[in-house]
């Protein structure tokens, strides 16, 4: 397994020098100041590519950038509108200048206007370390009593919606600001928090269903697939984060038959999945290392954290969100060591039919605020010594299954 490391680019708090110190082998990192949809120059890979090989004084990292994450998709080519055969036709270009700088592993996702969401971005644990954290009477407060968006009554309990009624009234302007800054911290642009911005995003969704952005998807897997396939680029499909609708928002890859059914949609080599274990470990019916064992042909990275649900997910029989925070790799919902193993049996078989890309790259996903962290404004859910821990965990554990002697072989 190949310890890779998601880098900002030089405005991250984690400087290229840090990184020399957390035993990672490869950088994670995308530009993101381009637009989604706009053409990603040779020049601006070449670019990126030298702020990861030296650092500011010239001495050289040894590191390089091998994995671009994400190349995001544009809201025009998800909901097929305006430019987005333009947006196609860049992104294969893109694909084409990435693989021609050597830079051959895509992350992506499919998610409607919004990356991961969470209701509180710095939850405080007993022990004073802090991370994120998801709680659905807060989400329903947001979405209820600040959005008053059209049809949300349906998507709660009666049970959430009291208490998120309660919980609305006790907050004070700077309260629900706060919440609602935290809940569209995924949401691109400059209003983000303006309701009536959410508003209008949410509108271009009115008459697109779960069938609808699917078959929008597998259009684009359509398109891009083949030219990946011809430059030798693995494109991985980042689950949903949460996996569950939400602001009636439809969401497709948020479970192993989903991903089913997309990986079949456009069956190839460069079409598989970036692993998530964080994301899609919140739904306890998502069963991350039989995921593994199934689907592991067609991972191409992995993402590696965990989550703790809080309570049970479902008094009705469906399958609901409940409240989860983001907890230390080695505790949570997802036997992490189960998921390890897995994934070495899995380079093992890659290595037995001689494939040369036997190695399957991961990184620690998200880490929790802790020591020096703590107060440091790093991107949320990135700061270096807690995912510094996440990672040094994750080595250790394969470390012990690839020993020789006491190792599972
Ligand atoms: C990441 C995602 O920070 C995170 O939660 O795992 O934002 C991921 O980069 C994108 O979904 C990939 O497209
Ligand atoms: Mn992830």
């Amino acid at each position: 397994m190949r310890a890779s490391w998601r880098w900002f680019g030089p405005r991250d708090l984690c400087t290229m020098g840090d990184i020399l110190h957390v035993d990672a082998k490869g950088i994670v990192s995308a530009l993101h100041h381009i637009p989604d949809g706009v053409l990603v120059s040779p020049e601006e890979i070449a670019k990126r590519q030298n702020e990861v090989r030296f650092l500011p004084d010239g001495t050289p990292t040894g590191m390089e950038w091998e994995i671009i994450e994400s190349l995001p998709i544009s809201e025009d080519i998800k909901q097929q509108s305006g430019n987005w055969r333009e947006h196609i036709t860049n992104y294969k270009q893109s694909l084409e200048n990435l693989a021609a700088a050597g830079i051959k592993t895509v992350c992506y996702n499919f998610m409607p206007i919004l990356d991961w969401t969470r209701t509180d971005l710095h939850y405080r644990l007993p022990n004073g370390a802090t991370c994120m954290r998801f709680d659905i009477h807060d989400f329903a407060a947001y979405d209820l009593h600040l959005l008053n968006r059209n049809g949300a009554k349906q998507d709660y309990t009666a049970d959430v919606r009291e208490e998120a009624a309660k919980r609305f009234a006790g907050m004070d302007d700077l309260m629900k600001e706060k919440l609602a800054s935290s809940i569209m911290c995924g949401l691109p642009g400059a209003k983000k928090q303006e309701i009536s911005h959410v508003l209008d995003a949410l509108a271009l969704y009115k008459d697109i269903d779960e069938d609808k952005l699917r078959s929008n998807f597998v259009d684009f897997l359509s398109e891009i697939i083949p030219v990946a396939e011809r430059l030798g680029i693995k494109m991985g499909c980042h689950p949903d984060d949460p996996p569950f609708p939400l602001l009636g928002l439809p969401r497709i890859s948020s479970t192993e038959a989903q991903f089913k059914i997309l990986l079949d949609a456009v069956d190839s080599p460069s079409n598989g999945i970036s692993l998530c274990t964080g994301s899609l470990g919140v739904r306890l019916d998502n069963d991350l290392p039989g995921m593994m064992d199934r689907l592991g042909h067609k991972v191409h990275f992995l993402h590696i954290r965990n989550v703790v649900s809080e309570q049970p997910q479902s008094t009705d029989g469906i399958v609901r969100l409940g409240n989860f925070y983001e907890s230390e790799h080695l505790i949570g919902n997802t036997d992490l060591v189960a998921l390890i193993a897995s994934v070495l049996r899995e380079e093992n078989r890659r290595r037995d039919a001689g494939q040369s890309d036997w190695e399957l790259p991961f990184r620690p996903d998200h880490g929790l605020d802790i020591l020096d962290d703590i107060g440091r404004a790093t991107q949320p859910g990135y700061p270096t010594i807690g995912r510094m821990k996440g990672l040094a965990e994750m080595n250790g554990i394969i470390a012990a299954l690839k020993h020789e002697q006491f190792g599972v072989h």
